[in-house]
């Protein structure tokens, strides 16, 4: 359902600008709450859908999508996983996630899927959003009635609102907006990226491994028992094209050891892209009327698994607290939205910049700093209590 090109101004409770995870989430769990939301999304549906990105689920996530009601198909195809490998120099180390968090575990269901099960929701509850919207502005925050402007098919429409959530990622347009409204950023960019590689093969191991080796980093990790995920670490300025599959497939064996390098079947690649490493925060997450969620707020190293899973802590925070402006007429949710969030967001932070830092290969370390990170994985190799704070991250803090 788009607005009405006759009727531009039209008037919603909330405008959510970008329709990706965290919109969609947010989206869902305001109309289960009777509040009527605009999504507002740059690109096309397939587009959004295209992109390959989070795998591995939170036990935190996954309940805020059976509150959303959008759990059906997660629960009979997500994975269940009760730990994974770190594999260091040739030395393997189980984390198991169960038995050091007394039960908790995670699931592996991709986020393209969680992005078509809430997609195919919004379309079944008929509610109203807008894709390929162009050159998207946000108005009048400062004021009680915000609105958002956009171009569809060539027609401006100006949507005023009650309340704006910027949801539309690392590049959109909502921090923009607040960029010279007091908004203080914090960030660490990493010498290396990401080359993920896509494939429909069995994986080869049936839990996630993260290896670190003298040539760089790997990760094991799937999509279903037929469908692998893989990465290697390479050059920032690297280009996916510089890699055939051959080439990619040989990298990897190399990096994995010969044990894990015999059981990876290889195929060809349905994606490969390169994706750079990067910790960033921005606060406050309100301003005004306007909110930032998810990755419009903060990112971190995948290394973690925990982009998908902050954005969803994000949304439940916001969704509460909008809940409890409109239907309790209080502000308290909504006053205390930043900190809250803020303060699950740095922890998050902490451990995706503390997995990285283990497990990657740094050109520019010292021997000194070599040897911090060796001794960080035999810290972890003879300690359970610092295995259970990685178990305790991993599977995610309580929300
Ligand atoms: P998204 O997914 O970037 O969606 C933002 C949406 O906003 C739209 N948009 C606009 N719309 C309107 N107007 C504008 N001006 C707009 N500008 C942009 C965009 O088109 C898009 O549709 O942000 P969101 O919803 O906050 O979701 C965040 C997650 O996508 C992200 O944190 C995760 O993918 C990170 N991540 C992982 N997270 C996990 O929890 N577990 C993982 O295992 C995991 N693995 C990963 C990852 C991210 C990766 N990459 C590629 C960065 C692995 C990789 C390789
Ligand atoms: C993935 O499957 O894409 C994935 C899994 C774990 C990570 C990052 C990415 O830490």
């Amino acid at each position: 359902m788009n607005p009405s090109p006759e009727k531009p101004s039209h008037r919603y409770q909330v405008v959510i600008v970008g329709g990706g995870p965290s919109g969609l989430l947010l989206g869902s769990l305001l109309h289960g709450a009777g509040i009527d939301a605009l999504i507002v999304e740059a690109r096309s549906p397939d587009y959004v859908l295209g992109r390959i990105r989070a795998g591995v689920l939170e036990q935190g996530t996954v309940d805020v999508l059976t509150q959303a009601g959008a759990d059906a198909r997660l629960r009979s195809e997500g994975l269940p996983h009760d730990g994974f490998a770190l594999c260091v120099d040739g030395e393997v180390l189980r984390i198991d996630l169960k038995s050091l968090t007394g039960g908790k575990t995670v699931t592996v269901y991709g986020q393209t899927e969680v992005t078509r099960d809430l997609m195919d929701q919004r379309r079944r509850f008929g509610a109203a959003s807008v894709y390929e919207a162009a050159d998207v502005a946000i108005g009048d925050i400062d004021t009680p009635h915000p609105f958002v402007t956009f171009v569809k098919d060539g027609v401006t429409h100006r949507v005023s609102c009650d309340i704006v959530v910027g949801c539309d990622g690392f590049h959109g347009v909502s921090r923009r907006t607040v960029a010279d409204k007091g908004l203080e950023t914090f960030e660490r960019t990493y010498p290396f990226g990401w080359l993920g590689v896509l494939a429909d093969v069995p994986p080869c191991s049936h839990e996630l491994i993260y290896v670190a080796h003298e040539r760089g980093f790997a990760l094991c990790s799937m999509r279903s028992p037929h469908r692998s995920r893989y990465y290697v670490q390479c050059d920032l300025n690297d280009d996916a094209k510089n890699w055939s599959d051959d080439r990619f497939w040989d990298e990897l064996r190399r990096r994995v050891g010969p044990a894990v390098a015999d059981n990876i079947v290889t195929g060809p690649s349905l994606e490969k892209s390169i994706a750079p490493l990067r910790s960033f925060v921005a606060e406050p997450l309100r301003f005004g009327r306007l909110f930032l969620v998810g990755d419009a707020a903060h990112i971190v190293p995948p290394t973690g698994a925990k982009g998908l899973n902050l954005a969803v802590s994000d949304v439940h925070y916001l969704g509460s607290a909008l809940r409890e402006f409109f239907l309790e007429r209080s502000s308290a949710g909504i006053d205390h939205y930043s900190a809250r969030a803020l303060n699950r967001i740095w922890k998050a932070e902490r451990f995706s910049w503390s997995m990285t830092t283990l497990l990657h290969r740094f050109d520019s370390y010292t021997p000194f700093e070599q040897r911090m990170q060796r001794a960080e994985f035999a810290l972890l190799q003879s300690s359970q209590p610092a295995r259970a704070v990685m178990a305790e991250n991993y599977v995610g803090l309580p929300l």
